[in-house]
């Protein structure tokens, strides 16, 4: 089964490259393609997106993100105040409505990874650790890529703020 996967999964990295799509499911909650920007050297923050889904019927929330990679994640929005671009913490957990997908892209959403200790490149993986309040917690990969269309030597954070 898992060669099986493997090999399927290699057939299709062969075909589209390192931009995979990838999901997980913990409880009715389904992650779907976790990605990350690729970082300058010693950049202070890595920015990651995910898409939630919930098929549930009860609303959940993710209330934690951890990254051995990271000294500490946090979930952020990106928002304009007084035409000044700026982010800030989601309060008391992400919720997730039954039903209803949270794109993180869409929802101006991402996830802060602060104090990366590596350097994010193109087409690496790392892991991290979700944890919701209904479903618990999952550990999945991130895929470090760019959007497409991004330009090669373009490296930006890509949440709007302003350090
Ligand atoms: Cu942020």
């Amino acid at each position: 089964m898992l060669t099986r996967t493997a090999a399927a999964l290699a057939a299709f990295i062969a075909f589209v490259g390192p931009a995979y799509a990838h999901d997980f499911m913990v409880g009715t909650i389904k992650i779907d393609h976790p990605w990350s920007r690729p970082t300058p050297p010693s950049a202070p923050v890595a920015s990651g997106y995910i898409k939630l889904k919930n098929a549930g019927t009860e609303t959940d929330r993710l209330v934690r993100v951890t990254s051995p990679i990271a000294e500490r994640a946090e979930i952020h929005r990106s928002l304009i105040e007084n035409g000044v671009a700026s982010m800030r913490p989601v309060e008391g957990g992400l919720p997730v409505e039954p039903g209803a997908t949270v794109d993180f892209e869409l929802e101006k959403l991402h996830i802060m990874f602060i104090a990366p200790d590596r350097q994010l490149k193109d087409g690496e993986k790392f892991p991290a650790m979700l944890v919701f309040e209904n479903a618990g917690a999952i550990e999945v990969d991130f895929v470090v890529q760019r959007k497409a269309g991004e330009a090669a030597t373009e490296d930006h954070s890509g949440h709007g703020d302003s350090n």
